[in-house]
């Protein structure tokens, strides 16, 4: 049976591309879902189209979840990079979520502050710094002017781009891929947010090796799917001190003796993580 790697995933129609040809294909029944970059096996029923009969193990699969279903972004990727901007406007939750998604699936990132050019990204360039401390790799770029930074981190690798809409993501692979004439799109002043140009998640080759996975902005980025163990571990600044909070057990919601709070206290650890933190805890509990 011919196989191959899932470049584009709309919705139930899937394009597969076994090393010569790129072949359109639908899935059989209603079993599970594909992902962009997921390795399938398939059959072939005309020439150019066919059936996906088998989808290989994963290294990894990037999704989102909400009470509803559940969105898949990517598979068998080596990184991810979260891709942030001051304009329209930095989310931080978004980055955040962005940040433990990746972590609880085992799956390296990278920061990439875009839109370097404009002088709106000194100020967030700064607040970053932060990032940085706790472990993040962290690069800046301009799509429009200077890609270099991020080229070095791509080659060989197959990396997924991920973030708010707006931020410049397809005009990056734009950029970094000639010829990919991805849609991007103009940011609506009226609504001071990205417009969502792009629909769904496609993955091109990079012309010095590798691979790279334009995904669609999103607003939000449901995290049901979390364990509360896995939740605690992908803040590097929680994970650190939880063994120093007087109960073993500490939530480090309002525990006396928590050394996670006192830190927040001191001004060591940014409340704006500190509030995620205990606001993704709060929707475990109340989805458990
Ligand atoms: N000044 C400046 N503008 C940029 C840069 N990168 C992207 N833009 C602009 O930002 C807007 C949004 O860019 P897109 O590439 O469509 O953003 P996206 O992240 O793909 O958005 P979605 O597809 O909706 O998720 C466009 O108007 C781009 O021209 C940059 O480095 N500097
Ligand atoms: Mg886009
Ligand atoms: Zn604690």
């Amino acid at each position: 049976m011919p196989s191959g790697r899932v470049t584009a995933a709309y919705g139930r129609h899937f394009l597969v591309d076994d090393g010569t040809d790129v072949v359109e294909c639908v899935m059989r029944g209603k079993k599970g879902g594909v992902a962009c970059g997921d390795r399938v096996s398939f059959n072939l029923t005309h020439p150019g189209s066919g059936v996906i009969e088998k989808v290989e193990p994963r290294d990894n699969l990037l999704y989102r979840s909400d009470e509803m279903r559940e969105k898949l972004i990517a598979a068998n990727v080596d990184q991810a990079a979260v891709v942030v901007a001051a304009v329209p406007y930095f989310r931080e939750e978004l980055l955040i979520r962005c940040l433990v998604a990746c972590e609880t699936a085992d799956i390296p990132v990278l920061i990439v502050l875009n839109k370097a050019d404009l002088p709106e990204t000194a100020a967030l360039a700064e607040y970053l710094k932060t990032y940085v401390e706790l472990g993040y790799a962290l690069v800046a770029v301009s799509a429009k002017r200077d890609v270099s930074a991020l080229e070095a981190h791509l080659r060989d690798h197959t990396t997924v781009l991920v973030g708010g809409s707006g931020v410049g993501k397809s005009t990056l692979l734009n950029r970094l891929v000639p010829g990919a004439d991805a849609a991007t799109g103009e940011i609506s002043i009226a609504l001071d947010a990205g417009k969502h140009t792009t629909t769904h998640a496609r993955l091109h080759r990079l012309p010095g090796g590798g691979a790279l996975i334009d995904s669609p902005g999103m607003q939000e980025f449901g995290l049901r799917h979390l364990s509360m163990a896995a939740l605690m571990a992908a803040f590097p600044e929680i994970n650190a001190r939880a063994g120093q909070c007087r109960f073993y057990n500490c939530r480090h919601i309002k525990e006396p003796g928590c050394a996670v709070l006192e830190a927040a206290a001191r001004g060591d650890m940014l409340p704006s993580r500190l509030k995620v933190y205990q606001s993704l805890l709060g929707q475990l509990s109340e989805s458990r």
